[in-house]
């Protein structure tokens, strides 16, 4: 079978608009009644849940910011009762306190519900054998795809991330089909497996599924080819719910959201407004049937746009286009806006250095400075000096038409940049520091 929901997954937008009315009324029901914060921000906007009528009304309600959930941490936006909240999960963010998330019994079966179905629009099936090398813990990665993986009746295998050679080691014996971890921790894999010799017919792997971290789509090319796979992307935030928000189908032309489970909307970043069809802007979701941790109008910081077209897959679910970054990742340089993904897009579109590198953005006498470090292959490794430098003025030269600002490339011995097992870090800012 080529759905695991049809029902939700092709059903008329007319049907979808009515499922998500209803269940948006509950959702702002039950968020007015039970927690504190949304009660006072929506008497204090002058709005009460019975203002809310319809997916028009969406608009009236305040927005959630990361901000809010630190400023109750740790539990002080849940909406149930402790003694119905069987799981916990936290995201680790980079300042500051841990935003804490919380599940009842019920969030964990929609959790499993919707990355069912994105294992099958992904391609696996109950046939398949999932190594889940996403981090098990309080990340969502690694229990998210375990329950999906075992809902659809997959054989997990629940290895978490790291200790790659006994990675390989178990997809070759275990027969894997699928692997789901970072993109950046496919790579990984996939150089261990060149350094170890191991022929990728040597192993089953059939599909990927890639997500927690932007990655352009000449990484998807690039890790396609060297594990002879297809790629899928597959997003979600914490906050939300976990991996599953979203999920590829097999055109590859944009990632389905669980619309039945999550609202998204685009705004401007700046004024908040809502913008149309096809605008790129920040994701905001608004979740409509979670009862741990519901939120309104979540502010994601993630930049994308949605598309209601139909899709060629029969799914009649929004697409939200490949996230490329997140407006906080987004690097301001001389005035100029970049986002490390389109760095990597047009380092791997060159084609002759190998796919890692390291973005170090400084300022040195007032002056922004980007300076990007890519590894050489290695047998350009053992090459002339000067082949090394013609190399990198030709990268250089990309990276400068591409982004239209001054760069510094520096081509370094391979394996210098660090190796990711989960998000990988491919910036230093220096002038944050
Ligand atoms: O990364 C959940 C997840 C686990 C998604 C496994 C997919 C697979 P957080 O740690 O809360 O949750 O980080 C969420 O990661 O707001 C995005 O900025 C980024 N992100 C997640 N998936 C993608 C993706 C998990 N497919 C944050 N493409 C989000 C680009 C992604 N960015």
């Amino acid at each position: 079978m080529k759905y695991w929901n049809p029902t939700y997954e092709c059903m008329s937008r007319k049907e979808m608009t009515e499922v998500q009315t209803e269940r948006l009324i509950r959702t702002v029901n039950r968020v007015y009644n039970n927690v504190a914060f949304y009660r006072d921000k929506m008497q204090k906007a002058g709005i009460e849940p019975g203002d809310i009528k319809s997916l028009e009304d969406l608009k009236k309600l305040p927005f959630t910011n990361k901000s809010d959930l630190r400023d109750t941490y740790p539990f002080g936006m849940f909406a149930a009762p402790m003694s119905d909240i069987v799981r916990i999960h936290a995201s680790s963010g980079t300042t500051g306190k841990q935003t804490v998330v919380g599940y009842t019994r019920r969030d964990l079966k929609s959790w499993a519900e919707v990355v069912a179905r994105s294992l099958y629009s992904a391609g696996a099936n109950k046939k398949s054998i999932v190594q889940v090398a996403y981090g098990y813990g309080l990340f969502t990665g690694g229990l998210g795809l375990h329950y999906g993986a075992e809902r659809i009746g997959a054989s997990v295998i629940p290895i978490s991330g790291g200790n790659t050679k006994r990675q390989l080691q178990i997809m070759k014996d275990f027969g894997t089909t699928v692997l789901a971890c970072t993109p950046s921790y496919a790579l990984n894999m996939a150089e261990e497996m060149d350094e170890l010799g191991i022929d990728r017919r040597e192993l089953k792997l059939k599909v990927g599924i890639f997500g927690a971290e932007p990655w352009s789509n000449n990484m998807r090319k690039e890790i396609e080819e060297r594990l002879g796979i297809t790629a899928m992307d597959i997003y979600g935030l914490s906050e939300i719910m976990g991996p599953g928000v979203s999920i590829d189908c097999h055109c590859k032309c944009g990632l389905h959201v669980q619309e039945d489970h999550f609202i998204p909307e685009i705004i401007n970043p700046e004024t908040e407004e809502v913008l149309p069809e096809g605008s790129n802007g920040e994701l905001v979701f608004t979740t409509i049937t979670k009862e741990g941790l519901p939120l309104i109008r979540y502010r994601t910081h993630d930049i994308s746009s949605l598309n209601y077209k139909k899709c060629e897959c029969g799914r009649t679910l929004v697409r939200m286009n490949k996230v490329t970054g997140r407006s906080d990742d987004m690097l301001i340089i001389r005035g100029v806006n970049v986002f490390p993904s389109q760095i990597e897009s047009v380092l791997l579109e060159t084609g002759e250095t190998a796919p890692h590198y390291l973005i170090i953005v400084d300022r040195v006498d007032n002056l922004d400075s980007l300076e990007i470090w890519v590894e050489m292959t290695p047998s350009m490794f053992s090459d002339k000096i000067k082949k090394v430098e013609e190399l990198e003025a030709r990268v250089r030269k990309e990276v400068v038409s591409a982004l239209g600002i001054n760069a510094k490339v520096k081509l370094v011995e391979p394996k210098t940049i660090e190796r990711s097992e989960g998000k990988a870090k491919r910036v230093i800012d220096k002038r944050k520091i």
